[in-house]
């Protein structure tokens, strides 16, 4: 067997690390002869939580967790990681507008970010904590660690969508390829039906019903967070913890020629969207460590109108976090 692969988790206490720890301790993310050590890290008022996490750990015996290893200091949980899932991070209060949030967020992910710098040389991080194209563009910015190894969550915004449109065409979930989700997770995502497949097929025609593409699914989609809030009381833990650990599997693994996954990553450029904004892509994996753009695929002014909005939307995060940019 190789050494352990060493992962941090930060917000470990919260409800999407519960639901991600046990499937990363299982073997689930780097693979069942893999040894894997965690390195959680919370706040102080959280310790006493994450202990009942880390007792919970190790009452199942898995056999390929090393060690768990359990900090407050970002420095202490980022040493000599090869992956870093950033999920902690304030949540909005009631009355808080987005750039509330931002605001309120930002400082964590400058020191966080520093803080990356202690990881092991092949370091790659990815942001899950709200709003997380932003939290990664200051992480990013505050890191010696290179550009292309930091990405933000879209995983969960081309599942909801896969399976909506799945729904609708009447077709297994695996039928729905090709799924990208442009630029933020935020309400203005732009999930591209467009360029999706069903069955190798354009979604829009298997569909067929070009209104609701435009109308209800878009917004179900850009909307599906607060409708799961409503629903059961509480934020997305389960399908988020899920599509965290897909994102970093696909970004592990070679991505099929004939699909792609999408991630929000580092542009240069690409589209015409600014260098340096963390920008929800179609990308593709070399499973080597390397991933590029999906180029080459077109857009109707109808997508091309809601591919700006949410490129603005990502401008203007970044003036809100300006000073906390290097
Ligand atoms: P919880 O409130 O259950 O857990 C967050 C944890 O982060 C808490 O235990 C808290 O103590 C910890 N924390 C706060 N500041 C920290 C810091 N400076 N360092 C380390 N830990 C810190 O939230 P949960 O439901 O787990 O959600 C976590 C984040 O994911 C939130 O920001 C949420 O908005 C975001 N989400 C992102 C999604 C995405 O697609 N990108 C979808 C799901 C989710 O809404």
């Amino acid at each position: 067997m190789t050494s352990p692969i060493r992962v941090a988790v930060s917000g470990a206490a919260g409800q999407i690390a519960y639901s991600m720890l046990f499937r990363i301790a299982s073997g689930a993310v780097f693979g069942k002869d893999r040894q894997v050590q965690l390195q959680l890290l919370e706040i102080p008022p959280a310790m006493g939580a994450l202990e009942g996490v880390v007792m919970e750990l190790n009452d199942c015996a898995f056999p390929l967790l090393s060690d768990v290893v359990v900090t407050d200091n970002p420095e202490v949980a980022f040493d000599g990681t090869s992956w870093a899932w950033l999920v902690g991070s304030k949540p909005r209060g009631p009355g808080m507008e987005r750039s509330d949030l931002i605001q309120a967020n930002g400082p964590i992910f400058v020191g966080q970010g520093n803080a990356l710098n202690k990881g092991a040389d092949d370091l790659r991080v990815m942001v899950v904590g709200n709003p997380c194209n932003t939290n990664c563009l200051i992480a990013m910015s505050n890191s010696d660690v290179p550009n292309d190894r930091f990405s933000a969550m879209m995983r969960l915004d081309q599942n909801r969508s896969q399976s909506m449109l799945a729904s609708k065409a009447g077709v297994p979930v695996s039928q729905v390829t090709n799924m990208a989700i442009w630029g933020n997770h935020s309400n203005n995502q732009y999930p591209d039906f467009e360029n999706a497949l069903i069955a190798g097929k354009p979604a829009a025609d298997v569909i067929n019903d070009q209104a609701w593409l435009q109308g209800d699914f878009i917004s179900s989609i850009q909307n599906r967070g607060a409708a799961v809030i409503k629903a059961r009381g509480a934020s997305s833990a389960a399908s988020a913890a899920h599509a965290a650990l897909e994102h970093v599997i696909s970004l592990e693994s070679t991505t099929p020629a004939n699909d792609w996954f999408s991630a929000a990553i580092c542009s240069d450029g690409q589209y015409g969207v600014d260098p340096g904004l963390i920008f929800g892509y179609p990308v593709r994996s070399d499973g080597k460590g390397g991933h590029s753009v999906v180029d080459g695929l077109t857009m109707s002014d109808f997508a091309k109108q809601k591919f700006d909005a949410v490129h603005d939307e990502l401008r203007q995060e970044r003036d809100v976090v300006k000073d906390l940019l290097k």
